[in-house]
């Protein structure tokens, strides 16, 4: 008796101090929003391309979901990145190009959760200019950052840390989240540049992937029969469009006496440059492995044919692209263990991305910004183990334009009207199948590098329509299922002209849904020719 009223006096004792708050614990998800800049869903292996091995990042599909068909509304760095942080498409943030400035001011989900007791941070790339509105941490590279020994701006103030662009974004995120206070939750944006171009790997790695050898994709020799005038004239062919020594890291000194002219007139440049800010015993590690590259490449060149040099550009490509991916997945390995070791791994949402697609060859291209697949998917994982059966595999066409509502409802923070993506969190953790039936992207930046001209165009389960305007005015519609590499354009075959009523009429009705019209395209055209004039 004496020992039962003992326990209900603590009990009684324990409830008044949980209800006066003082055992309240914020049981609130916390989240790890991971996005490396250009990684093609080709080259993360939990997509079974078997092109590389990415056993950190794949972990994220064991233990939760693997998106196949997540795409991005506009396929370039910085617009992707407004999408991200609004939720809105390009055309309603204004970020539609890498030119136009971002508007920090306006609603980004960051803010949101802040305002909701979130710690926030952001560490990496961002690729747009002023401090980052919204992260009580921010640790950014100016612009496209460097690979070696880059400079940061932290919480305002540049400067240069020594080492690997990688390897120190994973160390400054793991420093934020030792120093974070560990009773509120917190959400961290973590952003590598890699494998953003020039692909300069890591020198712990340069050796293995240097020496390894890549199946080629089969249009690597694409000639672009039964495609528009709008993949034909872009120029992101491996073998025309590619510099020498920036990309393929043939010293400048060897395409002068070879007589290889520079495609870019920052072609020299760029190699002296990335490679000018290492260190003496960096340099030399470097040198160690390239200089018998550029040897060998010497004794050949005399005798190698156009089809010889796009074999040898395409391996030369990859392996600096690959050898750039294995020091993401070790950051995203180190990541995990981190949460798993400060037993954060149960509560912590984990996603996986990249700021676009990228091509590895199809179609004999680097690059994105086009609406075709390579271009317009990404990889997408995501980990929860509260909510998400591990093994899950999504088909539905979600978009970086979802990423925003959808981090905000697993916070439990209300999602704003105005925003334009949906919560796929129902859709993740199997509890709904259903989803959007159609996606809507649009692309802005011409005439610039690589000539991709001016887009719009729809994508539902089976059918692609694209309308390419501006110098222009071609339309193209594809059968994703018969075609699935967007070979042939049937938008004048007669056995598609029910199919090309259809989808103009989807198109059309999603253009209004999202707010978007000729109008637009208009004023967007404008700023732009306005902005280059000044450049
Ligand atoms: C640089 C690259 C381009 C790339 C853009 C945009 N050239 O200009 O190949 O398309 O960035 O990329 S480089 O020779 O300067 O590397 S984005 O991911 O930032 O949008
Ligand atoms: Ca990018």
């Amino acid at each position: 008796m004496r020992f039962v009223s003992l326990c209900s006096f603590f009990i009684s004792c324990f409830l008044l101090v949980a209800s006066l708050g003082l055992f309240a614990q914020d049981s609130r998800p916390n989240i790890v929003y991971i996005m490396s800049d250009d990684h093609g869903y080709q080259a993360v292996s939990a997509y079974g391309y078997g092109l590389n091995k990415t056993p950190n990042i794949d972990r994220l599909a064991k233990e939760g979901a693997l998106f196949t068909r997540a795409s991005v509304t506009n396929s370039l760095c910085a617009p992707s990145r407004a999408v991200l942080l609004t939720g809105k498409h390009s055309f309603v943030n204004g970020k539609v190009d890498n030119m136009q400035a971002f508007d920090w001011s306006q609603d980004n989900f960051a803010k949101l959760l802040q305002s909701a007791g979130y710690q926030t941070a952001m560490v990496g790339k961002i690729h747009m200019d002023g401090l980052p509105q919204g992260f009580d941490y921010s640790a950014v590279l100016p612009g496209q950052g460097h690979y070696y020994n880059p400079d940061f701006i932290i919480d305002g103030e540049r400067k240069r840390i020594q080492g690997y662009v990688t390897d120190i974004t994973t160390d400054l995120a793991l420093a934020w989240l030792d120093e974070r206070d560990s009773d509120k939750p917190f959400v961290l944006l973590y952003h590598q540049k890699a494998p953003h171009r020039e692909w300069l790997p890591a020198l712990r790695h340069l050796e293995k992937y240097t020496s390894m050898s890549f199946e080629e994709p089969p249009t690597l020799f694409d000639d672009f029969e039964g495609r528009g005038t709008a993949a034909k004239s872009a120029e992101m062919n491996l073998l025309d469009h590619m510099n020498w020594a920036g990309d393929s890291k043939i010293r400048p000194e060897l395409m002068d006496e070879l007589g290889i002219e520079e495609y870019m007139e920052w072609d020299k440049g760029a190699y002296n440059n990335n490679l000018g800010r290492m260190t003496k015993e960096q340099r030399a590690a470097w040198d160690a492995v390239y200089d018998p590259i550029n040897e060998d490449f010497k004794k050949r060149y005399p005798d190698m044919s156009r089809e010889d040099l796009m074999h040898w550009r395409y391996q030369r490509y990859m392996q600096d692209y690959i050898g750039s991916v294995a020091s993401v997945d070790e950051g995203v390995g180190e990541l995990l263990d981190y949460l798993e070791k400060n037993g954060l791994a149960e509560n912590t949402i984990v996603v996986y991305t990249s700021d676009q697609g990228f091509y590895l060859g199809e179609n004999g291209w680097f690059d994105k910004r086009f609406m075709y697949e390579e271009s317009l998917r990404t990889p997408l994982l995501i980990r929860y183990p509260k909510e998400i059966d591990p093994g899950t595999k999504i088909d539905a066409l979600v978009q970086n334009l979802d990423f925003a509502p959808t981090l905000l409802d697993y916070a439990g923070v209300e999602i704003p009207s105005d925003i334009q993506g949906k919560s796929f969190r129902d859709l993740a953790s199997g509890k709904t199948s259903e989803w959007r039936d159609a996606i809507y992207y649009t692309y802005y930046e011409y005439p610039s590098i690589h000539m991709v001209k001016r887009h719009y165009g729809i994508r539902t389960d089976r059918y692609k329509l694209i309308h390419f305007y501006y110098d222009i005015d071609e339309w193209e519609l594809y059968d994703l299922e018969k075609d699935p590499q967007e070979l042939k354009n049937v938008y004048d075959d007669p056995a598609y002209a029910d199919v090309k009523r259809e989808m103009h009429k989807k198109l059309e009705n999603i253009r209004e849904k999202y707010g978007d019209s000729d109008e637009n395209n208009e004023r967007y055209l404008n700023l732009y020719l306005e902005a280059t004039k000044k450049n």
